[in-house]
């Protein structure tokens, strides 16, 4: 991928075509990439630029979320697990969806706990939404995009309080289930393995030179959760370089 074009342009093209955000490496995004790369497919990557409208992703979508992805005429696709059937669709090899139906199950369910709600990623997000409102991580985030978010991704006291222990819990499972091996399922990649590289990018972000962005927006990422970050085994951290240097876009693009 080398370039960026605009959402007009993403808009009014043909074939497979993504939305994006730029300079933020936004977990569901750089997944979708991610899996899009490992398969070869070739998408065309849009952002907003100056020309397009203002939130030019909620008018085309209805929804400011990124990633949005686009295939010919058909339905526009927001969520993880309807990106991946696509792509696997698409291009059927390299399959990153076990053939095998328990081991299927198996996957998406674990794929749910890192990319779902309450999953690793909902739960980092709303650790991040906290420390950035109480000033906790000594990182202050700006209180009107911070609400927005907050509004929109289930801040609620319940999950809030829950969030923590979620995602230390999930850590274990992930820990356990890839023991010392290479790839958590069958001895290959699959989308589990890109879910979790992309996503440890919200405990800890791959370096500045493979995974460049502000410092603030690292701050931001690089989780201070000492809990978070113990339950971040050498293994698991690991497997998330492993798959990013075999199977994705390095330097990422941004
Ligand atoms: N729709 C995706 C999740 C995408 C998502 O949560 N995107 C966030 C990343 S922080 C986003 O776009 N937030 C900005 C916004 O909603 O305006 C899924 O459920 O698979």
């Amino acid at each position: 991928m080398s370039r960026f074009v605009s959402i007009a342009e993403a808009r009014g093209a043909d074939g497979l075509r993504m939305a994006c955000i730029r300079r933020i490496p936004s977990p569901w995004q750089e997944a979708a990439k991610g899996i899009f790369h490992a398969k070869g497919l070739d998408c065309l990557y849009a952002a907003q630029t100056d020309g397009d409208v203002e939130e030019a992703i909620a008018d085309w979508a209805g929804d400011s979320s990124f990633p949005v992805v686009a295939y010919r005429k058909e339905k526009l696709r927001t969520g993880w697990v309807e990106i991946l059937l696509l792509a696997e669709r698409l291009a059927p090899e390299p399959a990153l969806i076990p053939a095998d139906a328990g081991q299927r199950a198996w996957m998406f369910g674990l794929a749910h706990e890192i990319c779902g709600e309450m999953g690793i990623g909902w739960c980092m997000r709303l650790l991040m939404l906290k420390a950035g409102m109480d000033h906790s991580e000594g990182v202050a985030l700006p209180p009107e995009p911070t609400a927005k978010l907050a509004a929109k991704y289930g801040f609620n006291p319940t999950h809030v309080a829950r969030a923590e222990d979620r995602v230390v819990a999930v850590l274990g499972v992930l820990a356990e289930v890839l023991g010392d091996a290479e790839y958590f399922i069958g001895g290959g990649l699959s989308a589990l393995d890109i879910y979790w590289a992309t996503m440890a990018n919200l405990i800890t972000p791959l370096d500045a030179d493979r995974l460049p962005m502000s410092r603030f927006m690292r701050g931001v990422y690089a989780s201070k959760n000492e809990r978070v970050l113990a339950a971040m085994t050498p293994a698991l951290a690991a497997h998330q370089t492993r798959v990013y240097e075999r199977h994705l876009e390095l330097p990422v693009p941004m």
